[in-house]
């Protein structure tokens, strides 16, 4: 079953005539379409695009079995198009993002379109859990770009080059590897500004005995590599290498965990057993995961709040960490395929300690 057919069947079985989307990585996902400022109405018989001149013949390339409406002609707003749209095809209820629409828009859809607008997030998103494969190859593809594009700043550390300086060269890299060129924010961070889980690269430059901290990924024909990797300018201090080594087992026991069917509390769990009674589980933090895919932090989460269950199909990060205010912080992030006898690492760069 193709991705419309799936939202088809949805329609029928809440018995909603039309579902409209309006996130960039919905549409995507449902339209292949990659440009930006589109949104979709798929009825139970058609399916619209609904975008503006700047985009129209992009649409008309990537989505051409798509009816493309364009909105500034059809009406002052985009609810003046899909009025048209609605009247036409007699319309009674709409689905929509409700966690995504602005309370600007949906004023407007309500005061013009005359059809119930049905709250309804997380359609697609759910969809989205269960990776095809051709979605897991590109998945793939991205995470090997990002092991290349590491191995090759690891030259460029050194004392005296500042934050945005090796961030700006790893985004680069990554592109010379074959990446999109969709800017991504990756988070490249030194010394103690390590603890801030997400800091953002500033003009400190590097110095002797430094963590670098580096939470990187690119994008692949859309689809998103997310890995951490943290080194050592120089040799590491006695803490350093203690910290770091906790670190690893977390991870690599979270790792041991991982398989269809395993409850994301148990990873959890696992993953804060060689901390459990020592001083740091108060630098812990409780989320160590997240979905990944046309967006970087999708459904579902991992951690102790969340109950769901690892399923075959899922690509997930998994990402334990120790942040110490004022001294810096260790993570390693790797990404997973979850099969039913355990899991696929896409990520191949070691987990032992880099010393630069
Ligand atoms: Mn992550």
């Amino acid at each position: 079953m193709d991705n419309v057919m799936k939202l088809r069947a949805y329609l029928e079985s809440k018995n909603m005539d039309a579902y409209f989307i309006a996130k960039k990585v919905n549409v995507r996902y449902i339209s292949g379409y990659t440009g930006d400022d589109s949104y979709l109405l798929i009825t139970r018989n058609n399916k619209y695009f609904i975008t503006d001149p700047r985009y129209t013949e992009q649409a008309g390339q990537e989505c051409a079995d798509y009816e493309i409406i364009n909105w500034r002609k059809a009406g002052r707003t985009l609810a003046d198009a899909i009025k048209g749209l609605v009247e036409k095809e007699k319309i009674q209820s709409i689905g929509f993002e409700d966690d995504y629409i602005s309370v600007n828009v949906y004023n407007d859809f309500k005061a013009k379109i005359k059809a119930d607008l049905l709250p309804a997030s997380h359609v697609i998103e759910e969809m989205r859990i269960i990776k095809t494969p051709q979605e897991i190859a590109f998945l793939r593809a991205a995470c090997e770009i990002s092991c290349r594009a590491f191995e090759r700043i690891l030259g460029d550390i050194r004392v005296g080059v500042t934050e945005k300086e090796l961030a700006a060269k790893l985004s680069s890299y990554m592109v010379f590897e074959g990446a999109d060129t969709q800017p991504y924010g990756n988070i490249l961070i030194s010394g103690a500004r390590t603890s801030l889980l997400h800091g953002i690269p500033s003009n400190k430059a590097i110095e002797y005995g430094d963590l670098v901290l580096m939470d990187f990924g690119c994008q692949y024909n859309g689809y998103l590599s997310d890995m951490t990797r943290t080194v050592v300018v120089g040799k590491a201090t006695e803490k350093q290498r203690e910290v770091y080594e906790l670190e690893k087992q977390m991870l690599e026991l979270s790792l041991a965990k991982m398989k269809a069917g395993v409850p994301v509390r148990d990873i959890y769990r696992e993953s804060i057993k060689p901390i459990q009674d020592t001083e740091y589980l108060q630098y812990s933090y409780g989320n160590i995961g997240h979905g990944i895919g046309l967006f970087v932090h999708e459904l579902p989460s991992m951690g102790e709040n969340f109950d769901d269950v690892l399923q075959a199909g899922n690509v997930r990060t998994i990402e334990p960490g120790i942040y110490i205010p004022g001294w810096g912080g260790i993570r390693i992030e790797d990404q997973i395929l979850i099969t039913e006898n355990g899991y696929e690492n896409m990520i191949s760069t070691t987990h032992e300690l880099i010393e630069l």
